[in-house]
């Protein structure tokens, strides 16, 4: 974990921000796979309380007194019997002063202080939650059912959360290079083994592998497939097949949970196709693109949309789009080949606090865009960027038969795209190419001192020679 002084400066900056009232921040409870006591594992804490209290364990609250300034850690120490099983652990008392907290407590203690805080109409704030037995313990805690918890939840707290976790500090940084180390050995893994042959969870298995030896997860399930068109597509029992492309989407959190998240695409062969080539070449230049683009003070909204008029310029001259490229662009007619954003905010998660909703944190006041195109309605980030963000830079091109023969039948955007030409790349699969960029003084730059090889060139030499 970081220094303490880390912890404290942190605290008394969201005080700050939020003003007054208790803030109570869960942190999470091991969650049984097949029985309570056999946990998935490894056990992840909720992003938010390590930000703040930096402690790993489960079964920890934490609660900061804002009109009173005090802090309080709770939890309840383990006894012999878990001992016996598990060994000893820190005491919470010690798990409080090693963060700076003065206060610890049992957990039948945070029963009194919200009691108190109720009759004394004093403001509660706490995060939506996402798993049930939080769920559960703010129901009996504070008598607010389930269902009516996200709306709730304080917006204050969010806001003044995601002002600071937006943000990456020098040390946070450090730790983000750390995890993208490890992403780099996922990727080259992956390319080392990609060969005919081969399965795609075999090589799925073998990245997660290698997250988990240096003692750290995998910050999101590994995506590894020839179905590169299937955006979140899991690995299956298939094998890879000579002419085909495969997409490695997959990240590391390092020890102490920060991200990376990069995507690459490989031919199975180790040799692209000249059909490849062309879409491949076109990805390739809108990932450069955005990178040449990004800095403070640009709205990633605006990059979003100049990285798809150069895509659709580029398909222009392939023959797959045709017409005016702002009018295409305003129509929605890439989103055919480009149904996501270029990216999204990374840091604690790898979505960062997708757990507040992308429109809390990748927009504001200035950037909230209607939503409802297609495509564009999925965007995660919009917003002006700002020195310290840490963005992912995605681009990708895909052929989802389904969209093609659907848009086709509607006539949807039928003077921006060729389908006839659409129909012959029914087998093609997707690409995507995904690096993380933190956003310097007066650019960005990528996270991770070796890149991951993506040029056409340096792919297929990277194939060859390892
Ligand atoms: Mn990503």
């Amino acid at each position: 974990m970081f220094n303490k002084e880390t912890y404290i400066r942190r605290r008394n900056e969201l005080k700050r921000l939020v003003g007054n009232g208790v803030i109570v921040l869960f942190g999470n409870n091991e969650s049984p796979s097949n029985f309570p006591n056999n946990g998935y594992y490894p056990f992840r804490q909720d992003s938010s309380f390590l930000y703040y209290f930096g402690q790993q364990r489960d079964g920890l609250v934490g609660v900061i007194d804002v009109d009173n300034d005090t802090e309080t850690l709770i939890g309840d120490d383990i006894d012999i019997e878990d001992i016996v099983w598990y060994g000893s652990v820190n005491s919470v008392s010690n798990m409080a002063s090693e963060v700076g907290v003065a206060h610890s407590a049992p957990m039948k203690l945070l029963t009194n202080i919200c009691n108190d805080a109720l009759r004394a109409m004093r403001r509660i704030h706490f995060l939506p939650p996402y798993r049930f037995d939080i769920k559960l313990q703010i129901f009996d805690l504070l008598g607010i059912h389930p269902n009516q918890q996200k709306e709730s939840a304080s917006m204050d707290l969010i806001k003044a959360i995601v002002k600071m976790r937006s943000t990456k500090d020098a040390e946070e940084i450090e730790e983000l290079e750390r995890a993208a180390v490890i992403g780099y050995k996922m990727h080259t893994t992956a390319m080392r083994l990609v060969k005919p042959g081969v399965t795609e969870k075999y090589i799925a298995g073998q990245v997660d592998g290698i997250a988990h030896s240096y003692g750290s997860m995998v910050s999101f399930p590994t995506i590894f497939t020839q179905h590169g068109e299937i955006l979140h597509g899991t690995p299956s029992l298939n094998k890879l097949e000579a002419g085909k492309l495969a997409l490695c989407d997959a990240g590391a959190e390092n020890m102490m949970n920060y991200c990376s998240d990069n995507t690459r695409t490989m031919p199975v062969t180790g040799k692209f196709t000249q059909r490849q080539l062309e879409i491949y070449s076109i990805v390739e230049t809108c990932h450069d693109y955005a990178l040449e683009i990004s800095k403070p003070g640009a709205k990633y909204f605006d990059i979003h949309l100049a990285v798809c008029r150069l895509m659709t310029d580029r398909l222009k001259e392939l023959g797959l789009m045709k017409g005016d490229t702002e009018e295409a662009v305003r129509a929605g007619a890439h989103a055919m080949f480009l149904p996501h954003g270029l990216g999204h905010m990374m840091g604690l998660d790898v979505h960062d606090m997708e757990n507040f909703d992308q429109i809390n944190v990748g927009f504001d006041e200035e950037t909230r865009p209607k939503l409802e195109q297609f495509g564009t309605n999925c965007l995660r980030m919009g917003r002006r960027l700002e020195e310290g963000f840490v963005v992912t830079d995605e681009p990708g091109i895909y052929f989802i038969p389904a969209l093609i023969d659907e848009w086709k039948a509607s006539g949807h955007c039928k003077e921006f795209l060729n389908f006839d030409k659409l129909e012959t790349y029914k087998d093609f699969g997707g690409i995507r190419i995904e690096d993380d960029i933190l956003i310097t003084k007066d650019g960005c730059r990528f996270i991770g001192k070796d890149l991951i090889p993506y040029h056409p060139k340096d792919v297929e030499a990277f194939m060859e020679n390892n």
